[in-house]
C-alpha cells in the first residue's frame, strides 16, 4: 500500500471527469477513484468499471486478480469485482441512512487489491441519498387542552416530524389542515429541527365547539414528495363564561287560592352552557319579603311550592324574582308573577247599621225599620249577594244602592199578637257552591192603645138578698185590656143607672181598681126590687178607650114582713067589729073572709089561715088559703048567738111570721036584732054611729081620691110609655111585677094577690083596708 498516493479532493466537478482522467494520471495523481451511486441499488448493479478507470485491459483485469480488500458487506470480496470486465458490482443492499445516519455526505471507501504487481487502489464510493424515508411524527396523534378563554396569538408548540433523509429529501415543510381557529407557524431551527407551532387565531368557545381536529402534515422535498401526518385533537376546556339562562324571562302562573300546603306551583329552569361546577345552578329568591312565608323554593331544582296560606282576599298577586347562580358565581334573574284566582271562600256578612228603636204597632206599610249592608270579600259572582228573610214576618227587604238595604214593614203589626219578631236576614252569594250567612235582630213592637177593655161577661146579673149589711160587696166586674202599661190599666166607674142620680151614691159604689161593687146601704126588697147599673171600664191610654157593661142587681126577698090582717079590723078603740050571720044560714054559707096581706113576696107572702080558737068548735070552717069563714053546719038551738073565732094568719117564710085576728060573729036575722046584743057591749052606740058616718064620708072621699089617682096614673103611664117596664114598679100604687122575679102560682090565694102593695102612704093602706072590708063584708 505504500505506493498509493490518493489525495483528497473535493468531489463534485471532478467526479465526472475522473473515469476519463484517471487512467492518464493514475500513476502520478495517486488520486482515489470516486464513484457515486444512489443507495438502495439492486444487488449486482454496476458501480463502475474499475478496469477502464485504472486503464487496465480486460486481460489485465483477470490477470491481476482484482479484488476488494475490505470486507464490506456492500462490496464483498467474492462478488464485488467482476473478474472478467472489472466492473464493481453492488453485492448487498445499500442503505444510506444506516451507513451514515447522521451525516449528509456518505462516502464508502474501498480498497481494491491487484496482484501482479500487487497494488492497492483506493476507491471512494459516494452513496447518494434517495427519498426513501417519509417524514414521520413520533406519535400518531396528540391531544391539546386549551382553555376557551386563551387569548389570541397564543402559541402552542408541537413536536417536530422526523425525516431520515437528508438534503432535499429531508423534511421541508408542514401543512396544517384547514381550520379557522389555528394557524401554523414553523419556528426556526432549534437543535436542527423545525419546530411547528399552533397559533390561536380566533377565540375559542367551548360551548360552541368543545373540540377541534387538526391534521398536521410534514412534507419533505423529495420527488415524489413524501409526507407524514399527525392528528391533533384540541379539547377546549371550560371557562365560566356563560351565565345561567332561564327558560323564560317572565313566568306567569295563576293559582286558585287556598291551595293545600306543599302544592307545586311552578318550576323554573335555568340552563348554563358551561360544564361542571360552572353549570351547577342553585336557585334562590331575590326578594324574600312577603314571600318567604307563602312560597318556598327548592334551591336545587327550582320548584316553587306553597308554604303558607294563599288568600286572594289578602293578596291577589305576587311578583318575585328568582336568581339562578352557577358554581362560578354568575347569576341571572327571572321574574315570576303569580296571580291568585278568587274562590268562593268567604260567606257574605250582614251588618246592621241602624235599627229603629221604636216600632209602634200602628206603623204604616213601608216604614223603614232598619238599615243594613252586606259585605262579601270575594270577587265577581262570588261576591254578589242577595238577601232574604226566611220567616214569614210582616217585613220585607228593599234594596238600596251599594249593597245597602232597608228593612221596611210589609203588613200590619199587632203587639198583642206578636210582641217581638226575630228577623233573620240571610245573605247568599252567587258562588258555586253559594255561601250564606244570617244575622238576626229582635224587633220589639211598641204598644199603642188600640184595644179597648173588654168585660168578661156581656151582661152581669146578681141576686142579693135584702137587708144586706151596708158596705157588703155585691158583685165584681172585671175587664181585661191586652195593651201594655197604662194602655192596659183598667179602672172602673159607674156611668149610668136607673136609680135616681142624686141617690145613686147612697146605693152603690164601685172600686175603681178592683171592679168590686159595694152596696152602700141595706136594700129593701119591698122598696127596690131590682136596679141596673152601667159600669164603665176605662184604660189610661191617651186617648183612653172604654167599654160599658150593664149590671143588673136583683134584690131578693126575705121574710121580714109579718102578715098584716086587713079584715077584720079593730075598731078605733081597739075593739073588734062583728059580722052577722043569718040564723037560717045553711052549712057552707060564706060568713066572712079574713083578709091579710104580706109585704113580702113569694112564699114569704103566701098566707095560710088557721083557726086557733072557736067558741063553738065545728060550727065554722076556715079556708086554709082563702081565709073564708063558712058555716060548717046549721045553727043549732043550743048554740049561742054570738060566736068568737081567733084566726092566725101565717106566711110561708122560713121561719114563718104570723098575725092573729079575732072574728066576732053574731047570728041574727036583722041588724036590730043584733044591736041589743051590740048594746050589751061596753062600747056606746054613738061612737059607732059616728064611725059609720065618718066611714061613709071617708069612703066617698077616698073613692074620689082613688079615681083621681087612677086617672093620674093612667095619664102618666101613657106619657112615659117608652120607659122600661121596670120603672113602673117605682111608681106609687099598684104595679105589674116585671123582670125575672119569682112568681108563685096563687091559684087558690086568699086574695087574688097578683098585686103588690107599696105601703108608702098610710092612706092607701086604709083605702085597701076599707075596700077589702067592702068586698068581704058585702058592703
Ligand atoms: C228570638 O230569639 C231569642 C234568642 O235567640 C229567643 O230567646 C226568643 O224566644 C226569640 N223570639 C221569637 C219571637 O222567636
Ligand atoms: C158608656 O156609657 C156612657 C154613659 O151612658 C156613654 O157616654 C159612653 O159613650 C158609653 N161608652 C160606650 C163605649 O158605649
Ligand atoms: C464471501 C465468500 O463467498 N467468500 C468465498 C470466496 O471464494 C473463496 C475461494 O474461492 C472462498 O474460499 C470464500 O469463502
Amino acid at each position: 500500500m505504500g505506493g498509493s498516493c490518493v489525495q483528497r479532493r473535493p468531489a463534485g466537478r471532478l467526479q465526472v471527469l475522473f473515469p476519463f482522467l484517471l487512467p492518464l494520471f493514475y500513476p502520478t495523481l495517486c488520486e482515489p477513484i470516486r464513484y457515486s451511486i444512489p443507495e438502495e441499488l439492486a444487488k449486482g448493479s454496476v458501480v463502475g468499471n474499475l478496469a477502464k478507470d485504472l486503464g487496465l485491459s480486460v486481460l489485465d483485469v483477470s490477470a491481476r486478480k482484482l479484488r476488494v480488500s475490505t470486507e464490506k458487506l456492500l462490496f464483498n470480496r467474492n462478488n464485488t469485482v467482476n473478474r472478467e470486465n472489472g466492473n464493481i458490482l453492488v453485492s448487498d443492499r445499500i442503505d444510506r441512512e444506516s451507513l451514515c445516519p447522521q451525516s449528509t455526505l456518505c462516502v464508502v471507501p474501498l480498497e481494491i487489491v491487484a496482484e501482479n504487481p500487487l497494488n492497492v487502489f483506493h476507491i471512494m464510493v459516494r452513496i447518494e441519498d434517495i427519498n426513501d424515508n417519509p417524514p414521520y411524527f413520533p406519535q400518531n396523534s396528540i391531544v391539546l387542552q386549551i382553555n376557551e378563554l386563551a387569548i389570541l396569538g397564543t402559541r402552542f408548540g408541537l413536536e417536530s416530524a422526523i425525516d431520515a433523509d437528508v438534503g432535499p429529501n429531508s423534511l421541508q415543510s408542514y401543512q396544517l389542515s384547514y381550520n379557522e381557529y389555528f394557524s401554523l407557524m414553523v419556528k426556526d431551527k432549534i437543535e436542527g429541527k423545525n419546530a411547528p407551532e399552533l397559533i390561536l387565531e380566533k377565540p375559542l368557545d367551548r360551548e360552541h365547539q368543545s373540540s377541534h381536529f387538526l391534521v398536521l402534515t410534514a412534507v419533505d422535498g423529495g420527488d415524489p414528495v413524501r409526507s407524514g401526518t399527525i392528528q391533533i385533537r384540541i379539547e377546549v376546556t371550560d371557562a365560566n363564561d356563560n351565565p345561567p339562562v332561564f327558560s323564560q324571562d317572565v313566568y306567569k302562573v295563576s293559582l286558585p287560592e287556598n291551595l293545600p300546603l306543599g302544592t307545586s306551583v311552578l318550576k323554573v329552569t335555568a340552563i348554563d352552557q358551561d360544564e361542571g361546577i360552572n353549570a351547577e345552578i342553585t336557585y334562590s329568591f331575590k326578594t324574600l319579603r312577603d314571600i318567604g312565608n307563602v312560597f318556598m323554593l327548592d334551591h336545587q331544582n327550582g320548584e316553587i311550592k306553597s308554604k303558607g296560606p294563599i288568600d286572594f282576599e289578602i293578596r291577589s298577586s305576587y311578583t318575585m324574582s328568582i336568581e339562578a347562580k352557577d358554581g362560578g358565581g354568575m347569576a341571572t334573574e327571572c321574574k315570576i308573577i303569580i296571580e291568585i284566582l278568587d274562590e268562593n271562600d268567604n260567606a257574605p256578612e250582614v251588618i246592621f247599621t241602624s235599627v229603629s228603636n221604636s216600632i209602634t204597632e200602628d206603623a204604616e206599610h213601608g216604614m223603614v225599620i232598619a238599615l243594613f249592608k252586606t259585605h262579601d270579600k270575594d270577587l265577581g259572582e262570588n261576591g254578589e249577594v242577595t238577601c232574604l228573610i226566611k220567616e214569614t214576618v210582616p217585613f220585607r227587604i228593599e234594596s238600596s244602592a251599594n249593597n245597602y238595604y232597608k228593612l221596611v214593614t210589609d203588613g200590619s203589626l199587632d203587639r198583642e199578637k206578636t210582641p217581638s219578631y226575630n228577623v233573620t236576614i240571610t245573605a247568599t252569594d252567587r258562588g258555586k257552591p253559594p255561601l250564606s250567612s244570617s244575622s238576626s235582630i229582635t224587633l220589639h213592637i211598641a204598644d199603642v192603645n188600640d184595644n179597648a177593655p173588654v168585660f168578661e161577661q156581656a151582661f152581669y146579673l146578681v141576686h142579693i138578698a135584702e137587708n144586706n149589711p151596708p158596705g157588703a160587696s155585691i158583685a165584681q166586674v172585671s175587664a181585661s185590656d191586652p195593651d201594655l202599661g197604662p194602655n192596659g190599666r183598667v179602672s172602673y166607674s159607674i156611668v149610668n143607672s136607673d136609680l135616681e142620680p142624686r141617690a145613686l151614691a147612697s146605693y152603690v159604689s164601685v172600686s175603681a181598681q178592683s171592679g168590686v161593687v159595694f152596696a152602700q146601704r141595706a136594700f129593701d126588697h119591698e122598696q127596690l126590687r131590682a136596679f141596673e147599673l152601667t159600669l164603665q171600664a176605662r184604660d189610661q191610654g191617651s186617648p183612653a178607650l172604654s167599654a160599658n157593661v150593664s149590671l143588673r142587681v136583683l134584690v131578693g126577698d126575705r121574710n121580714d114582713n109579718a102578715p098584716r090582717v086587713l079584715y077584720p079590723a079593730l075598731g078605733p078603740d081597739g075593739s073588734a067589729l062583728f059580722d052577722t050571720v043569718p040564723r037560717a044560714a045553711q052549712p057552707g054559707y060564706l060568713v066572712t073572709k079574713v083578709v091579710a096581706v104580706d109585704a113580702d113576696s113569694g112564699h114569704n107572702a103566701w098566707l095560710s089561715y088557721h083557726l086557733l080558737q072557736a067558741s063553738e068548735p065545728g060550727l065554722f070552717s076556715l079556708g086554709l088559703r082563702t081565709g073564708e069563714v063558712r058555716t060548717a053546719r046549721a045553727l043549732g038551738d043550743r048554740d049561742a048567738a054570738r060566736q068568737r073565732l081567733l084566726v092566725a094568719v101565717r106566711d110561708g117564710g122560713q121561719p114563718p111570721l104570723s098575725a092573729t085576728a079575732t072574728l066576732l060573729l053574731v047570728f041574727a036575722d036583722s041588724l036590730q036584732e043584733v044591736l041589743p046584743d051590740v048594746s050589751d057591749r061596753p062600747a056606746p052606740s054613738d061612737p059607732q054611729a059616728e064611725l059609720q058616718f065618718y066611714l061613709v064620708v071617708t069612703l066617698a072621699l077616698i073613692s074620689v081620691l082613688f079615681l083621681l089617682a087612677v086617672i093620674l096614673a093612667v095619664a102618666l103611664r101613657l106619657g112615659r110609655s117608652s120607659r122600661p117596664a121596670a120603672w113602673t114598679c117605682f111608681q106609687p100604687g099598684l104595679c105589674y111585677k116585671t123582670g125575672p122575679g119569682v112568681s108563685p102560682n096563687y091559684s087558690r090565694g086568699t086574695l087574688p094577690y097578683s098585686y103588690n102593695m107599696h105601703l108608702k102612704h098610710k092612706a092607701q093602706i086604709e083605702t085597701n083596708h076599707l075596700r077589702n072590708c067592702e068586698e068581704t063584708a058585702g058592703f
